[in-house]
C-alpha cells in the first residue's frame, strides 16, 4: 500500500495590514481609502509556507476576519495539505451558519494559502500544478468615478503604461455626464483601446435600461454591475434590452451565487472575484460552469493569483489589474504591452516584501 508522502499541516500565521491608497478609489456606491488586507501564512511539516491576502474593504471588518481565520487554526493543524478535501470538510462545518461574507473570505483565505503551499511543496506555479501551462492574459487598468478631466487622464496613463483596455467607474447623476467621461476617455486612449464602465450597483433595473439606451451607441466592451449585485432577474432585464454586454460577478459568494445567475441569464460576461467566489478551488469550479455555457470570465482585483487561474480557464477573457497591494508583495504581477504573465516561480505568485510588512501592521 503506497504511503501518502502529503505533508501534514502544522502552523497558520495571521497578520492584519492597512496598506495606504496612493489614490482613494471612488466608485459610485463608496470610496475605498486604504486596503485593510489579512495575510495568512500556513506552514507544512516540511517547512514549506503557503502565502494568501484578502481584503476586507472597511478596516471594520478587518480584526473580525483575521480573528475568524485564526479561529479555523485547530481546523487544519495535522490536515494533510489537500485544498480540495478542506474546502469541503470546513464547508460542511460551516454549513449551517454560510459562507458568504466574513466566513466565506476566511474560507477563501485557506483555501488561496493552501494551493500556494501545494504548488510551493512541489517546486511548480499553480498553472503547472493543475495541468495548465503559462501564457500572457489581456490585462485592463482601473479608473475612478473621477469626473471628465481625471478620468481621461487616468485611462491615458494606464494606456500609456501599454494597457490595451480601461475601465470606468460611472454612475454619475446623468446619464449625460455618464457619457461625457465615455467620451473624454475614448478622446484620450483612441478608438482601438477597449473601455468597460462599472455602475457598481447603483441604478434601478429600469433606470439601467434607460441609460443603457444611450449608452449602447458608444462602444463599450461592457457594462457592469449596473443594479444590485444579487438581483439576478433585474440584471437579465437588462442584458435582454441592451445591445452593449453586461458583466457581473466580483460580488457573488460561492458557485451557487454564479449558478444562480447563469440559471437567471443575468449577464452576458462574468468575473468572479477569487476571494468572494471560493479561494482558488471556488474559482476552479465558476471556471467549469463558464466553459460549459461558453460564458467569458474575466478575473475581480488579484492580479497575481488571477493570472494564474486565468490561464486554467477556457473561456478567459480579461484581467482586472490593480497595483494596490504591490507595497506589500515581494513580485508583483509583470505586464508588458498590457498583457498579464503569471509568474513561472513557485506557488500563486503571491509572497510578501517582509520589510514594507513592517510599515503596514494594523
Ligand atoms: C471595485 C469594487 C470595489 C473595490 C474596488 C473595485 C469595482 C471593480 O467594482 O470592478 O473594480
Ligand atoms: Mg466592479
Amino acid at each position: 500500500m503506497k504511503l501518502d508522502l502529503t505533508p501534514k499541516i502544522s502552523d497558520l500565521r495571521v497578520r492584519a495590514v492597512r496598506v495606504p491608497m496612493q489614490h482613494p478609489h471612488q466608485t459610485a456606491s463608496g470610496t475605498v481609502m486604504e486596503s485593510p488586507l489579512v495575510l495568512t501564512d500556513i506552514t507544512t511539516e516540511d517547512g514549506v509556507v503557503g502565502h494568501s491576502m484578502v481584503f476586507t474593504y472597511t478596516v471594520a471588518a478587518l480584526k473580525p476576519t483575521a480573528d475568524l481565520i485564526h479561529n479555523l487554526v485547530p481546523l487544519l493543524k495535522g490536515e494533510m495539505l489537500a485544498p480540495v478535501e478542506i474546502e469541503q470538510k470546513l464547508s460542511r462545518r460551516f454549513c449551517l451558519l454560510g459562507t458568504q461574507g466574513l466566513v466565506g473570505i476566511a474560507l477563501s483565505a485557506i483555501d488561496m494559502a493552501l494551493w500556494d503551499a501545494l504548488a510551493r511543496s512541489h517546486e511548480v506555479s499553480l498553472v503547472r500544478l493543475l495541468g495548465g501551462a503559462a501564457k500572457p492574459v489581456p490585462a485592463y487598468g482601473s479608473v475612478g468615478y473621477d469626473g471628465v478631466a481625471g478620468s481621461a487622464k487616468h485611462a491615458e496613463t494606464w494606456v500609456k503604461q501599454g494597457f490595451t483596455g480601461v475601465k470606468a467607474k460611472i454612475g454619475y447623476p446623468t446619464v449625460t455626464e455618464d457619457v461625457a467621461v465615455i467620451r473624454a476617455i475614448r478622446k484620450a486612449v483612441g478608438s482601438s483601446v477597449a473601455i468597460m464602465v462599472d455602475y457598481n450597483q447603483c441604478l434601478t433595473p429600469s433606470q439601467a435600461i434607460q441609460r443603457l439606451r444611450i449608452l449602447d451607441e458608444e462602444g463599450l466592451t461592457w457594462v457592469e454591475e449596473p443594479t444590485l449585485a444579487h438581483d439576478y432577474a433585474g440584471h437579465a432585464a437588462i442584458a435582454d434590452a441592451a445591445k452593449t454586454p453586461i458583466q457581473c460577478g466580483e460580488n457573488w459568494w460561492g458557485t451557487q451565487d454564479m449558478q444562480h445567475a447563469i440559471n437567471a441569464g443575468a449577464s452576458d460576461f462574468m468575473m468572479p472575484d477569487v476571494m468572494k467566489i471560493g479561494g482558488a478551488t471556488g474559482w476552479l469550479r465558476a471556471a467549469s460552469l463558464a466553459y460549459a455555457r461558453k460564458i467569458h470570465i474575466s478575473s475581480h482585483l488579484w492580479p497575481e493569483i488571477s493570472a494564474q487561474l486565468l490561464c486554467l480557464t477556457p473561456t478567459a477573457h480579461w484581467l482586472e489589474y490593480a497595483d494596490w497591494w504591490n507595497p506589500v508583495i515581494a513580485e508583483p504581477l509583470p505586464i508588458v504591452k498590457g498583457m498579464a504573465n503569471p509568474a513561472d516561480a513557485s506557488g500563486t505568485g503571491v509572497a510578501w516584501d517582509e520589510k514594507s510588512l513592517q510599515r503596514f501592521a494594523a
